[in-house]
């Protein structure tokens, strides 16, 4: 299989900037000169283009730190994660990255039904008027439904929203299903995707209109449960970010501000990447008894009272996928963290025309070798139309961990070479133990990635103590922390000041001295993180 050039119409992002100027292009009368100088202008940039399709074949056409936002769409779809869709933000997911969600999705799956949640599945359209039942939640997020009004030519009497998230549906049931304190708790679950209609640029994986996610949605006959379980599910998202993706995670309580409307509270994992911004990695969220007085979830207690039923949601989505290409991948394309690679070890031949003899023996090595890691995931590279130097490319692009490489002068010696995808440190190693050096050189890549991340995200973090030292903060490109009285105008200083958004106020608290950093004259109450922001 070769190499895909880039999409002809370039990322999304050029797509739609392109089609901006289009809009605004058509506003303006030309005159002749312009026109003909807007030709030339389109003729250079088509032979530009050209140019790139050519280069883009070889391998990423840009670094990694001179131009994020050209390097990761590149990356996604010449490591063949992704592919544009017909519709402007919904995206294919290619095999090769589905992959890796199924590793998540089982991870995940597994630890929900270990603490008792079981899965479910809810439709996808939804009544107009149930979905508007709880004001408050839909506030805000309407512009971003999208609506099915019609089959064939028949316009539907009402119509249905396509699921952007499932309360409303699914509490539509659960007031039906719950009746005493004896059909609590009730934790569901459900896998599917939503669509919302988001106007800012979509970014594959980051920022699209429609997703995969898991919703789990509970209800308790207490709120000591609830309040627990939004932690005990927020430590699962945080393990399947830091023990499979590597990537370490900061875990806090959102402000009022950015939480979600209709909770009481909102717990988050953000995560800082490279490109300088930060992201919500998945939330989970306290609804109290919010959403159950809208939808009349009650109970009778053991005395035989009504009493509305206290509830959660929580969700974490294929954004995750993203945030782990930016974090780890570098100018070669993808690093792939081992517990989440469709690939751990790859197996290139070196083989050479004129010694047939050699290369069936050097074949054979490759077989017997992939045949002995069978408690790992080996490809052996075997295709004969491809030189080994394309297939060191195409292998480093896709991020696999490890490549084994074995030509005439390793068969002599009974010695393989070991290379990793992480740090390009090659070895030579005798065939008796490649099992045991590509295990622990595995082991090794997983916690060299995380501990790499770990140290940026340490070292990006400033301990800020005014306004203007968080300006400095976040115009370097760093996240600013800094002791805060808890009101959102304060908050909405920063915001004004810097452009960047409250991100979440540590679990983990620092010793707390003195006043608010913006001169309200308040007592600080917690300490709190900003950065600009996905
Ligand atoms: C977009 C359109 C309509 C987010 C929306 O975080 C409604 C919404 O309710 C909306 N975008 N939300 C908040 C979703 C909250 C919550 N739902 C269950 C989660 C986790 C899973």
């Amino acid at each position: 299989m070769k190499f895909k050039s880039i999409n002809k119409e370039g990322d999304l992002v050029t797509q739609m900037n392109a089609k901006r100027n289009n809009q605004s292009n058509k506003k303006i009368k030309m005159t002749d000169k312009k026109v003909q100088k807007a030709k030339e202008e389109k003729a250079k940039n088509v032979e530009e283009k050209n140019i790139d399709d050519t280069k883009s074949i070889l391998g990423i056409t840009v670094k990694k730190d001179d131009d994020f936002s050209e390097w990761y769409p590149q990356v996604i779809q010449k490591a063949e994660m992704i592919e544009y869709g017909p519709v402007s933000g919904c995206m294919v997911v290619r095999p090769y990255a589905y992959a890796i969600w199924e590793t998540v999705q089982s991870f995940l799956d597994k630890e929900f039904k270990k603490s008792g949640v079981q899965n479910a599945y809810f439709p996808l359209l939804i009544p107009e008027s149930l979905f508007k039942k709880e004001q408050e939640h839909v506030e805000g997020f309407t512009p971003e439904v999208a609506w099915v009004t019609e089959h064939g030519d028949t316009k539907f009497e009402e119509r249905l929203a396509i699921r952007p998230t499932s309360e409303t549906i699914m509490y539509d049931s659960y007031k039906k299903w719950i009746r005493s304190y004896r059909d609590l708790p009730l934790r569901l679950n459900q896998w599917c995707s939503v669509v919302r209609w988001e106007f800012k640029h979509p970014v594959p994986f980051l920022r699209t209109r429609e997703f995969l996610w898991q919703e789990g949605h509970t209800v308790f006959a207490t709120e000591e449960e609830a309040k627990k379980e939004t932690f005990e599910i927020l430590d699962i998202y945080a393990r399947a970010y830091e023990e499979l993706y590597a990537i370490p995670v900061m875990k806090g309580r959102k402000s009022d501000t950015e939480k979600f409307a209709g909770a009481v509270y909102s717990n988050s994992l953000e995560i800082f990447m490279p490109n300088s911004k930060a992201i919500q990695g998945c939330t989970t969220h306290l609804l109290g008894q919010n959403f159950a007085k809208a939808f009349d979830i009650s109970f009778l207690d053991h005395e035989g009272k009504k009493q509305y039923a206290w509830q959660n949601s929580w969700g974490f989505t294929t954004r995750s996928i993203g945030i782990m290409v930016a974090m780890h991948g570098d100018d070669k394309g993808l690093v792939l963290p081992p517990r989440v690679a469709p690939i751990h070890v790859v197996i290139v031949p070196i083989v050479f025309s004129n010694k047939p003899s050699v290369n069936e023996k050097i074949l054979e090595l490759a077989n017997n070798i992939k045949k002995e890691l069978k408690t790992i995931k080996v490809h052996l590279d075997d295709r004969d139309e491809y030189s080994p130097g394309f297939k060191f490319n195409y292998w480093e692009m896709k991020g696999v961990p490890v490549r084994i490489e074995i030509g005439p002068k390793d068969l002599e010696k009974n010695h393989v070479v070991l290379v990793r995808r992480d740090t390009g440190i090659k070895e030579s190693v005798p065939v008796a133990e490649i099992a045991i050096r590509v295990i622990k050189l595995l082991a090794d890549i997983q916690d060299n990635l995380y501990d790499k991340a770990k140290k940026f995200l340490e070292s990006s973090i400033e301990k800020t103590d005014s306004l203007a030292e968080i300006k400095k903060a976040i115009d370097s490109g760093k996240i600013a922390m800094v002791n805060w009285c808890g009101s959102a105008e304060c908050e909405a200083k920063v915001k004004e000041e810097t452009g960047a958004k409250s991100l979440n106020t540590p679990f983990k608290q620092q010793e707390l001295k003195g006043n608010c950093f913006c001169g309200c004259g308040r007592k600080a109450e917690k300490t709190i993180y900003f950065a600009r922001s996905y």
